[in-house]
């Protein structure tokens, strides 16, 4: 730590507001994980107040550039909230700044002040007196308004600028963020208003439409959380249901945000990808598109039922190996196919059908990264393109500044190049450059189904034979303490470290089955362990995992015995 001994400025009165948000005393440590602080609401006051100091901290390290700071929890019960804090361009907070977060949070409330000030010193290298500027939103949870006022108390203790733009979904705080960040760029990303992201969005929509009409309707399960609000106003500025380009019915199910106590239940992405099944008020006819979004409007999967009541689901994987193939197709119609690079990024948790699709049969790139929105944000950013989706479905697709600059400067040979123009041109105004957004990623899927119907085939049945999963499970497996469970670096969680000699007996068991794979990782929200399996048939994968459970219930036994003597 740097010891320089300029004055830091301000946080004079940070003390005094400091004990109107005391940190419980026996609280467990805080930790700033995945995606921000996640807990249960009640704990969170003290917590969401040092997240305001260090918003603050970072807007005057990057010359007063704004920054976001989100209060939800997402797919979370509605007891629970969260908070987390986002970058001037609409990326998640840096990494190597988690860890300040960390240590504020778990300060003793009497120590703040001279917290603040170490680490002011430590980020700052000379006296800094920038002006801080935070942008301000919730979902709609009921702790959520209490958690804004512990918030703008420390940024008004820390003499920051802010502006509380109130209950809005996840995505449209990050594109606030980057909106604001760039109003003087040559190219600003957007107008600076919740309305400027829907007008941003319905006109992409137009322009990619045009020629288009969507096939039947689509019903948007909306989790009864905040995606149904944003998901109605920006109703409002889209084509009229019957226009020949691009009208499309929308029907938004599960749209109660006046009861929170129903919120996520039995309902949205997470309810549907996890247990496989449709939410509650489903009631698709054969082939009906629906999708769901999660709590906080950042998540889509997509479903619908074969003839016979069969239930299908198009998860994150299927969105990317979509949206690969359709960009890259329109990229090499528009002839740019050897001046922009493609590529997609997954998890671990891809199946593995999809990624041999996407290598195969697209021959596009494939890069893995450890679980998190950010690990994959970050790898697709260095690629022209890069597709990138989480199974749970979380992505984007991310345009660079060199694909921008191809597709505006190409110049139309023929009618079909053009329209292969004016489509990628238009997905690059719509779809959302800072984070996987629901509402974008629909329109995304919806522009793509409506250009490959017309040949009698329904196209989301179409979407779901191009290729099949592989059969999978994931479990969760309660342990003493996940963090005995490390994996080894640049594996991308798919190799284990520790406990020693885990990941030697793992191997042996996945030899033994056709196409088997499987890995096992530390939540980073919950105490517990996550596997991951698939195989050649359902039969396979079920006694895999079977087995795999019951190696790691033995390690845990063999460990407290060890402990115990
Ligand atoms: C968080 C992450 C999500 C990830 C999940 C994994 C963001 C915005 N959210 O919800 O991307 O898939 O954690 O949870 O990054 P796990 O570590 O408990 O498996
Ligand atoms: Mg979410």
């Amino acid at each position: 730590m740097s010891e320089s001994h300029f004055t830091v400025q301000y946080g004079d009165d940070i003390a005094g507001a400091a004990k109107q948000h005391a940190r419980p005393e026996k609280s467990k440590p805080f930790a700033y994980g995945t995606a921000g602080f996640r807990m249960n609401a009640d704990l969170l006051d003290s917590v969401t107040f040092t997240v305001g100091i260090l918003a603050a901290l970072r807007s005057r390290k990057l010359q007063g550039k704004t920054i976001g700071v989100m209060i939800t929890a997402s797919h979370n019960p509605a007891r629970d909230n969260g908070v987390k804090i986002v970058d001037p361009y609409g990326d998640m907070l840096e990494q190597s700044w988690e860890k300040h977060a960390t240590e504020l949070a778990n300060t003793p409330t009497g120590e703040i002040k001279q917290a603040y000030e170490r680490l002011a010193r430590e980020v700052f290298k000379s006296e800094n007196r920038e002006e801080a500027h935070v942008i301000i939103a919730r979902d709609t949870r009921p702790s959520g308004k209490g958690l804004v006022k512990a918030l703008t108390d420390a940024l008004e203790a820390m003499g920051a600028k802010y502006i509380d733009y109130g209950v809005l979904t996840t995505p449209i705080l990050h594109y606030l963020t980057r909106a604001t960040n760039t109003q003087n760029d040559s190219h600003p990303y957007g107008e600076i208003s919740e309305e400027g992201y829907y007008k941003k969005l319905a006109a992409g929509w137009k322009t990619a439409m045009q020629y288009k009409k969507p096939e039947g309707s689509l019903t948007v399960d909306c989790a009864n959380g905040v995606g149904a609000d944003a998901l109605k106003k920006f109703l409002k500025y889209m084509p009229a249901e019957d226009d020949e380009s691009g009208g499309i019915k929308i029907n938004v199910v599960n749209g109660r945000t006046d009861d929170p106590s129903v919120l996520n239940e039995k309902a949205g992405a997470d309810y549907v990808k996890t247990g496989q099944r449709a939410p509650e008020s489903f009631d698709g006819k054969p082939f009906e598109r629906w999708c769901s979004y999660d709590g906080d409007a950042d998540r889509i999967i997509y479903y619908f039922t074969e003839t016979g009541n069969v239930f299908r689901m198009l998860d994150g994987d299927r969105i990317a190996t979509l949206a690969a193939s359709f960009i890259g197709n329109i990229v090499e119609k528009a002839g740019l196919a050897d001046k922009i690079q493609i590529a997609v990024v997954q998890t671990a948790y891809a199946n593995g059908a999809s990624t041999k699709y996407i290598e195969e049969r697209l021959k596009l790139k494939v890069e893995c990264t450890p679980t998190g929105v950010k690990h994959l944000h970050h790898v697709a950013s260095r690629y022209d393109i890069g597709v990138y989706f989480e199974a749970n479905g979380h992505g984007t697709v991310l345009f660079s500044q060199n694909a921008l600059r191809q597709i505006r400067k190409a110049d139309p040979q023929s009618p079909a190049q053009l329209e292969a123009l004016t489509t990628l041109q238009a997905l690059t105004e719509f779809i959302n450059q800072t984070v996987g957004d629901a509402l974008s990623d629909m329109l995304l899927v919806e522009v793509i189904l409506a250009h490959q119907s017309g040949d009698g085939e329904h196209s989301i049945a179409k979407w779901f034979t191009t290729y099949t999963d592989l059969p999978n499970r994931l479990l969760r497996v309660e342990v003493a303490d996940k963090n005995s469970f490390t994996t080894v670096p640049d594996t991308a969680e798919r190799k284990l470290q520790t406990p020693e000699g885990m990941q030697g007996k793992l191997d042996e068991l996945v030899a033994k089955y056709t196409s088997g794979r499987c890995f096992v990782r530390a939540s980073g929200t919950e105490n517990a362990v996550r596997v991951y399996g698939e195989a050649a048939s359902k039969h396979e994968v079920d006694n895999l995992l079977q087995s795999v459970e019951v190696m790691i219930e033995r390690g845990e036994a063999a460990n407290k015995v060890a402990q115990s003597s």
